[in-house]
């Protein structure tokens, strides 16, 4: 289901980039290490009809994928937003073939386009869910818990996510700290919703102790081997019962395509920011709905802005999972949107306001800001 109606162009006069340091409400850890403070870019696009916001979702450094925030302010202000402001007049749908030349980058390029689209939305008064083929005006809300001290620790940060409403568990795992990890949950708290992500941590040689995983019925297990395994992901597929997931792999509509061709994956995350924005992320929902493999909507510890807008992404027909779309308040005290997302009654609400559909505020924007930089025509 492509997107039906094309945005208006916009007439750009400057773009706005800021990093951030939100504290996170407590530590997150992952396989790759620990955040506490979340570092990210927020684009302002400025046009002649009004301003457009967007997110750079690097991180700090680049554990996760190759880009991090200072090569991605470097990038973006070096290469990429000049290259925007040259062009002038554009449609959102033309920022990825403005940028194409450059090579990666995906994060940043994903961020510069959702700020266009934002502003050509609202300067049309079009809600983005709209725009990008949403057909639920909520979706449901699951929560990635990280790796805690011991599994009695992640037992009971489990049980405080349930009770909040939370209708899916992960649980990120990492060599050691998996098999018994993921009993205790499924001991404690039966039959839930539940999957693993392990963002890379094994090789082929971990199969035997992946497979023991097959017991716990999970959804999935997300991730288990190198960004570039594509074919390792195709043998260990084929040797478990578990469902593979695949994200850090998944850079283009071009990758899933082959990864499914190759049987390296059953299911895919999409997150906008690792395939380069909101346009290649409807894309690769597109072929994976056509080809009858669920999608579900990955998150990057978004603020207000990235997850509004996962929000409207996931509310299209092909994301037949529970995304990592939770509430602000899981990760943050404070947000920089002056309505966070919310979780009632285990959904979040697919924005219906014009664009992005949430407005910033400009105060909690200023006290997270660190940095700041704007380029101008
Ligand atoms: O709900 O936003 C969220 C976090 C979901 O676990 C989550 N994200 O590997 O998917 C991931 C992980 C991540 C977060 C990766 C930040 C990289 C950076």
């Amino acid at each position: 289901m492509p997107i039906a109606r094309a945005a208006a162009s916009v007439a750009l006069e400057a773009i706005e980039l800021r990093v951030l340091h939100l504290p996170l409400v407590s530590p997150f850890t992952t396989s790759f290490g620990t955040e506490t403070v979340r570092e990210v870019i927020v684009v302002r696009a400025r046009t002649v009809d009004g301003d457009g916001w967007g997110e750079i979702v690097t991180q700090q450094a680049p554990l996760y994928s190759s880009e991090y925030t200072q090569g991605a302010w470097d990038v973006a202000q070096r290469f990429l937003v000049p290259a925007l402001l040259d062009a002038g007049t554009l449609a959102p749908e033309q920022v990825a073939g403005i940028l194409e030349p450059f090579v990666g980058h995906r994060m940043v390029k994903a961020g510069l386009e959702l700020a266009i689209l934002d502003a050509a939305l609202r300067a049309e008064g079009r809600p983005l869910g709209e725009y990008l083929g949403a057909v639920v005006d909520r979706v449901p809300s699951g929560v990635s818990v990280g790796i805690q001290r011991d599994p009695a620790a992640l037992v009971e940060a489990v049980g405080g996510y349930l009770d909040a409403g939370y209708v899916r568990i992960k649980i990120k795992i990492k060599p050691g700290r998996d098999v018994a990890d993921t009993a205790a949950v499924r001991d404690a708290f039966g039959a839930i919703p539940l999957q693993v992500d392990a963002n890379s941590a094994y090789t082929l040689a971990d199969g035997a102790t992946l497979a023991e995983l097959d017991r716990f019925d999970l959804l999935l297990i997300e991730q288990p081997l190198q960004e570039d395994d594509i074919v390792d992901h195709a043998t260990l597929a084929a040797r478990l019962r578990t469902p593979v997931c695949l994200d850090e792999s998944i850079v283009s509509a071009k990758a899933a395509a082959d990864a499914l061709a190759l049987g390296a994956a059953s299911v895919i995350n999409i997150k906008a920011g690792r395939v380069g924005g909101y346009l290649e992320a409807v894309r690769i929902h597109d072929l994976c709905r056509e080809a009858g493999v669920p999608v579900w909507c990955g998150g990057m510890l978004e603020t207000g802005i990235g997850r509004a807008a996962n929000a409207a992404l996931a509310a299209l027909p092909g994301f037949t999972l529970p995304g990592d779309v939770s509430a602000s308040d899981r990760f943050y005290a404070r947000d920089i949107v002056t309505e966070p997302i919310r979780l009632e009654d285990g959904h979040v609400r697919v924005p219906t306001g014009h664009g992005l559909g949430v407005e910033i505020d400009p105060v909690a924007l200023e006290d997270a800001t660190v940095a700041r930089a704007e380029l101008r025509r």
